[in-house]
């Protein structure tokens, strides 16, 4: 048998190109969110895989966005800066639908001498813009060639020892996963723009009973307007992502859960580090 390795691997790329359905497929949990919808990812996710040869600490980034326009983008592309710079090795998904675009160029710098698997996504589709500069196809969907790359970059992993207990999934707090899953139903349920500008606090999270776990949620919007629609008529809106959650957060408890929403509005929340900070994305 080899020598153990571990170390710290990027998943990188332009936003909906499919990491975080990727660090799902790998870890074999939901613990990022996954939405159709591009700028679903807010921070950096850890992932700990761990097996008897290796452990890789995969980081979920947002996909890296164009100019800041506020103190949540400007942490979105610091947080992809970052781990692009402190990784081991990345993983670069390029959407084949979309093809390899002046970006990818952009984070192939950032990540600099490291060794960087080019991959293109989303093979399931018939789409397919590959040319020279993507190595390999997969389909974190489907999962075609996911267990091939995984073995690849474990390979190419440096020597070392494991940095995580092998039960531990991830870095982030119960508290965040739980949140993020209601900020999920929520870009499930509502149209186009409002999603942007939620955000999701959890107010209290008690176990004190046995068969039920009772969660308080605030959803905040970034407008007066938006609680209305995230509200609907009769409350419909609000039941629909509230239900949704609640089945998701469910799963990843394995517990049975009453989960309460709310709706505050809370202008700019988006361009205050603070807040940004205690909601988790910083
Ligand atoms: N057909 C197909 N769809 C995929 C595949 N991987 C991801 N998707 C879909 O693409 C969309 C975006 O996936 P995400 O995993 O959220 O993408 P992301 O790169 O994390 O996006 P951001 O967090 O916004 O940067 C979702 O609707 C996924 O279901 C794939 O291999 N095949
Ligand atoms: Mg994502």
């Amino acid at each position: 048998m080899g020598e153990h390795r571990s170390g710290v691997v990027a998943l990188l790329g332009l936003p909906n190109a499919g990491k975080s359905t990727l660090l799902n497929r790998w870890i074999g949990e939901r613990l990022a969110i996954v939405t159709r919808r591009p700028q679903t990812t807010r921070s950096r996710l850890m992932g700990i895989l761990t097996r008897s040869d290796a452990q890789a600490l995969l980081l979920d980034t947002p996909g890296l966005v164009g100019t800041a326009r506020h103190a949540l983008d400007e942490s979105m592309r610091s947080a992809v800066a970052e781990t692009a710079r402190d990784c081991d090795l990345a993983v670069l998904l390029v959407d084949l639908g979309r093809g390899w675009e002046p970006a990818h160029d952009e984070i192939l710098e950032r990540v600099g001498e490291k060794p960087v698997f080019r991959v293109g996504t989303k093979c399931d589709r018939r789409a397919d813009r590959g040319d020279e500069r993507i190595e390999r196809r997969i389909s974190a969907q489907t999962g075609e060639g996911c267990g091939e790359l995984l073995d690849d970059v474990l390979a190419r992993l440096p020597e070392g020892p494991p940095y995580f207990p092998q039960d531990e999934l991830t870095d982030k707090p119960l508290r965040f996963l739980v949140a993020e899953l209601v900020r999920e139903a929520a870009f499930d349920c509502l149209g186009e723009e409002v999603p942007y500008g939620v955000a999701v606090e959890i107010e209290s999270f008690d176990e004190s009973r046995e068969d039920l776990v009772r969660i308080r949620a605030r959803l905040i919007v970034d407008r007066e307007s938006h609680k209305g629609i995230v509200i609907g008529a009769g409350g419909r809106k609000i039941k629909q992502i509230g239900s949704r959650a609640r089945h998701r957060i469910e799963r990843l408890l394995g517990q049975r859960v009453h989960l309460e929403l709310w709706v505050k509005p809370e202008p700019g929340w988006a361009k205050k580090p603070r807040r940004l900070k205690a909601l988790g994305y910083l």
